[in-house]
């Protein structure tokens, strides 16, 4: 029997794990072992991917073991973990990510050069784990990582779907969607554990319990089961290992054998069928809500799966359930996840005995919930009637939560009918509807949005009367943050190995307040070189990587304009598109000579639309309609380029975030939440172009406002100018005409396809106010050609840029959340040579 081991002792060192070498013939060794006994290969008669599945499982090996000893470690000593919920997680890679925490990328690059391979080829026969659509997926991904490095005792929970994000091939100009089968190859990230499965009911119909009103048997066959698969978190500079449990979705009528011996072969196994359904497919939606009945299957099974898991890790420890908020605090990652609330209260009630009031005081202190948007059509309502056929007894539940929420309101403002309607959870529409966000509001102690502007407006719009009845403090600020370690140290080496020359040694990687050490360096004229130098390089492996996956040859040289995102109307691609074709105009208007005079420029765009967003697959077939003929021109030549790089993915960003000179960030006022990539794009050098929106505000107050370029209308604005062009005709200025007037003229093919677009604007009240910002964003454009001429002056904002970047940090945010939400500590694993 191993002893037990202490923190202060050093006896983890000993502890059933002997230190494992980080010498290369070791590490030779350990891939050899996996070709050959993993793979059934020789290191003879090996391909580039058989050499990276061969040492992603080494690396895993390595993992697994510290994984295994953190787990262990937070058991022994109780620690309150946070569980962070989340229908999705945009990991991407993970091997260079390992590598990188482990401090092995050298030896592995010297072990795989040895078999002939080079490292960055073997890096790129990684597929991404794309489990998620955009910003909140990736926020999530971000967020295990913070709290792996900064050790906090933290779990991601999430669904393993079978597809991810699908993969999108632009022909012709238009987005087509195809399967992203990530896991047809083996997956080295994932670690299968059918010893963790739980079966989660659907159906069926409830039984009062004659002792207790409140007390319900919920009686159904339809039974799935959902077993973990547990995704490594990989910590850097520590020996911590967070881990993201995946729920993938199983029938546990295995085999009916009825059928099978009356015949029925297929039959037999068709409950199998059906139950993979449920965890078969992320449902490709960024900002809008998935009103169909799978979905909402999907949300339960990942929220029963996860409450049960959670509740049988809480009861080794014995404790008494009423102590369960100490030592487990949940987030909930949007309203996506907040069926969480009436099935913690369901198994509290129904299976453990609890009466209602002890059960809601445990999962109110348990839960706190994330809003992430305010657009209309993300809120997440499900209709009464099929919440209470597919979850009849959360239904009930829900109407109990609803009852005495309405009742405690009733006597704070007594007669206030109207008030009641409009906090009630339950919609009297027709069909009445369950309103998830006020489900999650009601159910949690703590509600925060994303960055200041975000959690100001949601205290004056959505939770308004919530925080009269409620009060102020439960509803907070949590401003997103970025990991840098993915964002800046593993996307960009160049920048970095000056960072770590600054600094003096790589400790800015989990402590970015050393960035501003930078500011020493601002005069110093080698350094200033060398910066721009890593600019360079980044610019051109990102012109590289256009031409191979666009066949579009550009300049290096050229200013980089990138706006990458998914495509949505509030983020208005549209907006930039409109002043390309201008830009274009003009560029025509000019004889040769003044044409070259001009700044050449590179407008990069990519991103995803969701598949049924129609009007969004149109603002993709414009921009590559506008590209076609662009870049065609001989008489623009390196002037003006238009890109669309397909298939944007984590994987795509890493190549051209840390390329950018300006990024878009251009969002109608008050409509993002916060972006996260603006500040991704900061982190690593490049300047703003955006709207005074989200995150992009804070970004302005640390860097200066010097650098950034901000333009366009405020959001307390917005509500007068959408008023006014409800009922007057917007009024394009000259340039907007002016790219309208090209689009009709056929310039960029058939105008008819793309009157839509403009008719949204001049017929549709133009929601977004183009007509209104496009004047200043023009401007806007020519101060970012202005300034970027003074080259001095724009590397001195670049420098100055990420040497105040420290609050964008998830390390940052991560804290805050670990100290005002969720009342948890950093519980470091002894250092033991692992
Ligand atoms: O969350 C995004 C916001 O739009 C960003 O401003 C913010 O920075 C980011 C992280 O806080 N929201 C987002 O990505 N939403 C979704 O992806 C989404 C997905 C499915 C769904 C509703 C929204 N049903």
């Amino acid at each position: 029997q191993p002893k037990t081991p202490t923190r202060d002792d050093g006896e983890f060192r000993d502890y059933s794990h002997s230190e494992i070498s980080r010498d290369v013939a070791t590490i030779k060794n350990s891939v050899v072992m996996h070709l050959t006994a993993t793979f059934l290969r020789t290191p003879a008669n090996i391909d580039s991917g058989q050499a990276y599945l061969a040492s992603a499982f080494s690396v895993r090996d390595r993992l697994l073991q510290r994984w295994n000893l953190t787990n262990e470690y937070h058991d022994k000593i109780g620690a309150k973990r946070v569980y962070y919920m989340s229908l999705e997680f945009l990991i991407g890679r993970t091997f260079d990510n390992a590598l990188l925490a482990l401090g092995l990328r050298e030896e592995y690059s010297k072990v795989l050069g040895d078999v002939g391979f080079c490292l960055e080829d073997i890096i790129d026969e990684e597929r991404d784990a794309a489990l998620g659509n955009g910003g909140l997926g990736r926020l999530a991904a971000c967020y295990v990582d913070s709290m792996a490095c900064s050790n906090y005792p933290g779990w991601g929970y999430g669904l393993r779907y079978k597809y991810g994000m699908f993969q999108q091939q632009i022909l012709n100009g238009y987005q087509v969607e195809a399967p992203d089968c990530w896991l047809d190859s083996p997956n080295p990230w994932e670690f299968p554990r059918p010893d963790v499965t739980y079966p989660v009911k659907f159906y069926g119909h409830l039984v009062r319990d004659p002792q207790s009103e409140h007390r319900f048997k919920w009686e159904s066959n339809v039974v799935y089961d959902a077993m973990a698969f547990d995704v490594p978190v990989p910590g850097y500079g520590t020996t911590n290992v967070g881990n993201i449990r995946l729920w993938s979705c199983k029938t546990n009528t295995l085999f009916d054998l009825n059928k099978f011996n009356s015949g029925d072969y297929q039959g037999a196994t068709g409950g199998q069928v059906a139950a993979q359904i449920l965890t078969d497919v992320l449902y490709p939606n960024d900002n809008t809500s998935e009103g169909k009945e799978l979905r909402l299957r999907q949300e339960y099974l990942f929220c029963s799966a996860t409450m049960q898991d959670i509740l049988a890790r809480f009861r080794k420890t014995n404790r008494p359930l009423s102590d369960l908020p100490d030592m487990a605090a949940i987030q909930l990652n949007d309203t996506h996840p907040t069926l969480a609330v009436p099935e913690l209260l369901r198994i509290l009630i129904d299976d453990e005995g609890l009466s209602w009031d002890e059960a809601w005081e445990i999962t109110t202190r348990t839960f706190a919930f994330t809003n992430h948007t305010i657009l209309p059509e993300a809120m997440e309502k499900w209709p009464v009637p099929m919440l209470d056929k597919i979850l009849p007894r959360h239904m009930g539940i829900i109407y109990d939560i609803n009852l005495f929420f309405l009742q405690t309101v009733e006597k704070q403002f007594p007669g206030d009918r109207e008030l009641l309607r409009k906090i009630s959870i339950i919609e009297e529409s027709n069909p009445q509807q369950v309103r998830m966000a006020f489900l999650a509001c009601v159910g949690s102690h703590k509600v925060n949005g994303v960055a200041a502007i975000h959690s100001d407006i949601i205290k004056q719009t959505i939770f308004k009367d919530f925080v009269r009845i409620q009060g102020e403090a439960k509803f907070i600020n949590k401003t997103n943050g970025v990991s840098p370690r993915r964002w800046m140290n593993e996307c960009n080496p160049d920048m970095s190995a000056l960072l770590t020359e600054v600094v003096g040694d790589r400790s800015w990687v989990n402590d970015l307040t050393k960035l501003n050490q930078l500011e020493d360096r601002i005069s110093d004229a080698g350094f200033r070189e060398r910066w721009w130098a890593a600019k360079q390089k980044n610019k051109e492996r990102l012109a590289e990587y256009i031409l191979t996956t666009t066949g579009i040859k550009v300049s290096a040289h050229a200013l980089f304009d990138v706006q990458v995102k998914r495509i949505h109307e509030y983020k208005r691609q549209l907006m930039n598109i409109f002043s390309v074709i201008y830009r274009y105009y003009q560029l025509k208007q000019m004889s040769p000579e003044q044409r070259e005079q001009e700044l050449h420029r590179v407008v990069i765009f990519a991103g995803k639309a969701a598949s049924g967003y129609w009007v969004a697959k149109q603002v993709i077939k414009l921009i590559n309609s506008v590209a076609e003929v662009i870049n065609a021109d001989d008489e623009i030549g390196d002037v003006l380029k238009v890109v669309f790089i397909p298939d944007y993915s984590v994987t795509a960003a890493e190549y051209i975030i840390p390329a950018s000179d300006i990024s878009q960030h251009i969002s109608t006022a008050g409509t993002e939440a916060s972006g996260t990539s603006n500040m991704k794009f900061v982190l690593n050098g490049g300047i703003i172009l955006g709207t005074v929106d989200g995150a992009n505000i804070e970004i302005g107050e640390e860097v200066g406002e010097e650098q950034i370029f901000f333009f366009g209308c405020l959001a307390h604005e917005v509500e007068d100018f959408r008023h006014y062009l409800r009922f007057n005709q917007p009024k394009p200025d000259a340039a907007l005409q002016t790219a309208f007037d090209m689009i009709q003229r056929n310039t960029f093919g058939d105008a008819q396809l793309f009157q839509p677009l403009i008719d949204a604007i001049m017929r549709g009240g133009d929601v977004y106010l183009l007509s209104v910002d496009f004047p200043s964003y023009i401007q806007a454009h020519k101060a970012v050609e202005e300034a970027y001429r003074n080259h001095d002056e724009w590397v001195t904002k670049s420098i100055l840029s990420v040497a105040r970047m420290s609050k964008f940090s998830s390390d940052r945010s991560i804290q805050e959340y670990a100290e005002e939400v969720w009342n948890i500590e950093p519980q470091p694993v002894l250092n033991c040579g692992l």
